[in-house]
């Protein structure tokens, strides 16, 4: 059942002529699972068709924006209209106010917000916010969590509970890391430890749920705990919803656990598929942003108004049965898999929290930590990533990403790959 893929591989070869690894983004070049990336020239719904000919049900969903799916038709009709109107105009339009609306009308931590255009943007920002509002400098991030590519972001966590950060990409340089502790995810007492140590931190950021490991959940009360002890230290909580804003609940993650962060960041969905990034919090808060206050943050086609109108459609079709169909499809697809999972127990586990989902080949029966998903066999998910392909499935190509349903997915979408999960499992782990 072997794929053919020789126009992918063509592509391949003359894109390497002209960018790093032939991509624009690391990840893409499936380098984790081996092999060439495919090069797709159609998505329409849950498929994708690639310049071979290969249709797969993509569960990538370009890693999170498309919770309608690809190329929905009234998210093409919007970015059209607007198109023909002008793409951008580097001054301010009406479609800004409605999409900022629909953010603050959706997080009640957020009572204005700010339009960028990428994730990494958006907690870059969120970070210099911080700091510029309290006049302190260290910022907690928490392992696995990813927040993009900023300097101060791109920091190693440590063996231990809590490390100052060690570069984690050439190039950031130990000045650029030293402000940066890394404390472990779903470690109460190590945030408590560096809390009540530092009394010179700004913020912490994190991934209310870490969907750049695998999908770990937080422990139960974890995040009203670290809520807590942000405000008994006086430290701003950010909540990075970059995947799960709008995605979890319309709320994020803040509405499906009930804890408020002080300063959200958002992206992905609220583009439809553009490039957007967000972030917001109170207005006291974000008084402290330009024009209006001290901290500096700009960008030539922040807001434009063809992301902001595939943004508002996207937005608007996020109704509450939207969410209803969305989870009884998740649900489903667990129902599916729970012989599966039975059967391979303690050499597979499949994780799902909404429309999100992940596998890890782990001899766990749990996974609450990223130092568990370290020790996942990412050769087996590379193997496994093959042989779905070979089924018509698209997975993310990385074992340390996350799956997503979206609206396009069909029963029988789910009854196929199930089916191609077996099969393939029967392979791998045979
Ligand atoms: P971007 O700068 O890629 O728009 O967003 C950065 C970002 C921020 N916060 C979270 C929680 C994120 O997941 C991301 C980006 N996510 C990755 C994949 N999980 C994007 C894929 C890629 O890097 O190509």
């Amino acid at each position: 059942m072997a794929l053919h893929t020789s126009r992918s591989k063509e592509l391949y070869d003359q894109a390497c002529k002209y960018m790093p690894g032939g991509v624009n983004s690391p990840v893409r070049a499936f380098r984790s699972v081996g092999g060439y990336p495919l090069y797709f020239k159609l998505g329409k719904g849950s498929h994708i068709i690639d310049e071979d000919g290969n249709d797969f049900i993509d569960y990538c969903m370009s890693w999170g924006p498309l919770i309608l799916g690809h190329a929905d038709n009234d998210v093409v009709k919007a970015i059209q209209r607007v198109a023909e109107n002008g793409t951008s105009f580097g001054a301010p339009h009406e479609g800004e106010i409605s999409i900022a609306r629909m953010v603050v009308e959706s997080f009640p931590g957020i009572e204005k917000v700010r339009f960028v255009n990428s994730g990494t943007e958006a907690t870059m920002s969120a970070i210099r916010l911080a700091r510029g509002y309290t006049g302190k400098s260290k910022i907690i991030k928490f392992d696995g969590c990813y927040h993009g590519h900023a300097d101060h972001l791109l920091v190693a966590a440590g063996s231990g509970l809590a490390t100052f950060g060690m570069p984690d990409s050439a190039g950031v340089t130990r000045d650029n890391a030293r402000d940066t502790i890394v404390v472990k995810y779903n470690n109460i007492d190590a945030l408590h430890q560096v809390l009540s140590n530092n009394d010179d931190i700004a913020c912490c950021i994190m991934e209310p749920v870490c969907c750049n490991y695998g999908l770990i959940l937080p422990k139960k009360d974890y995040l009203k705990q670290v809520s807590e002890l942000c405000t008994k230290y006086n430290v701003l909580l950010i909540f990075d919803e970059v995947i799960t804003g709008f995605r979890l609940a319309r709320g994020g993650a803040q509405e499906r656990f009930g804890v408020q962060a002080d300063i959200t960041t958002l992206g992905k969905i609220i583009g439809g598929g553009l490039p957007v990034g967000a972030y917001g919090a109170s207005s006291k808060i974000m008084a402290k942003v330009a024009p209006d206050g001290p901290v500096y943050q700009a960008g030539t086609l922040s807001g434009n108004p063809i992301a902001v109108a595939a943004g508002i459609v996207t937005l608007q079709k996020l109704v509450p049965s939207a969410y209803q169909k969305l989870e009884e499809l998740g649900k489903y697809f667990e129902e599916q898999m729970q012989p599966i999972v039975s059967r391979y127990k303690y050499k597979l586990l499949f994780k799902r929290l909404a429309s999100i989902f992940a596998l890890y080949f782990t001899n766990e029966d749990t996974i609450i930590s990223v130092d568990q998903v370290k020790e996942c066999n990412m050769q087996q998910f590379a193997r496994f990533h093959r042989l779905m392909l070979e089924r018509g499935i698209y997975l993310s190509p990385s074992g340390y990403e996350v799956g997503f349903l979206s609206l396009s997915h069909s029963k029988e979408d789910i009854d196929k790959t199930v089916k191609a999960i077996d099969e393939s499992l029967e392979i791998v782990l045979r």
